[in-house]
């Protein structure tokens, strides 16, 4: 699994790994802090990069870092703590019955892929799988959805092009409940004309699914991805505000060289990251593991 998440690092590593590669034994105390400011800037950890680097200064000033060396470490630790403990399991079981997980993120982040990849998760956990196709927005986002489903074999709830996403999430509860499926799934529009609509939209789909299952929806995941960086940061801040998030799936971490994200979407939203996604099939997606996570990215060639 470290190397998986190795090679979808890749280039954030050749980065940092060079960065790191300026640091040897000679290496003055100010020649660390301009390697670690490259480290923090390559792999954007957002405003957490200033505190690190204040941080790592006053460690050098008081001695407590001495050796040039010590630096990866001393990172190492201080990226740890800020990427924090995800729950495990990373989707607990709070009921009896079907779990309800809603899916939520803005179109292109990678929302239906990932989807597709939890089914396989969850299937491969034993779990049974029904899915509801709530983006109902765009005809072509549910012909997609169900390739995934035929070829993972989960049964599909789909309505007409442009039918209420509620009402299809109400009949992918209601076979759910017929099939007493483990999980019923439900993925949802990534725009609609306003903000305001979407907000709306993604809250009456929540009301509904409530109605016919307690506690529904148990999870809602937004999927963010990796490569805006930053941008998936204020992004989940956006639904953050309008949604019960429980936690984010972070797509597309193999393509980019913004692997920090993950860390500020931590430290500034207070929302787990789950799971990753590291490429284009379902079996590119791993439970994120910070620790893990962190050695991977630092971790240089020997
Ligand atoms: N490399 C890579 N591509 C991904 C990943 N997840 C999704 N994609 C691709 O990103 C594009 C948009 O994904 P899609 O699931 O359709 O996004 P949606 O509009 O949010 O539902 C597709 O071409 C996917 O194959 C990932 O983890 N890695
Ligand atoms: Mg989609």
């Amino acid at each position: 699994m470290l190397e998986k998440i190795q090679v979808g690092l890749g280039r954030t590593r050749n980065r940092i790994e060079h960065a790191l590669r300026q640091i040897t034994g000679d290496s003055s105390a100010e020649e660390c802090l301009e390697a670690l400011e490259e480290i923090l800037f390559t792999a954007d950890v957002g405003p957490l990069a200033e505190d690190l680097l204040k941080d790592a200064q006053a460690q050098f000033s008081s001695g407590a870092l001495k050796r040039p060396q010590e630096i990866s470490h001393w990172l190492q630790s201080r990226l740890e703590n800020l990427a924090g403990n995800p729950p495990n399991p990373p989707l607990p079981v709070s009921t009896e019955g079907t779990q309800v997980i809603l899916i939520a993120g803005v179109n292109g982040s990678g929302k239906t892929t990932s989807l597709a990849k939890l089914i396989h998760w969850l299937q491969s956990r034993g779990n049974s799988v029904v899915v509801a196709a709530g983006d109902t927005y765009r005809a072509a986002a549910v012909e997609q959805l169900a390739t995934w489903c035929q070829r993972l074999k989960a049964p599909l709830v789909t309505g007409k092009n442009g039918a209420d996403p509620a009402s299809v999430a109400h009949e992918g509860a209601e076979m759910a409940l017929k099939k007493k499926a483990h999980y019923l799934i439900v993925d949802t529009a990534g725009r609609l004309h306003t903000q305001k609509n979407l907000m709306a939209e993604l809250d009456k789909v929540g009301r509904v699914l409530n109605q016919k299952i307690s506690g529904a929806p148990h999870h809602t995941l937004l999927v963010l991805d990796a490569t805006t960086g930053q941008n998936a940061v204020r992004q989940a801040k956006h639904f953050g505000e309008s949604l019960p998030l429980s936690g984010i799936i972070l797509a597309k971490l193999d393509g980019t060289a913004k692997g920090g994200a993950v860390l500020s979407i931590h430290q500034e939203l207070r929302l787990p990251v789950l799971f990753v996604g590291l490429g284009e099939n379902v079996e590119d997606w791993e439970v994120f593991q910070p620790k893990e996570f962190i050695t991977a990215l630092l971790q240089t060639k020997q």
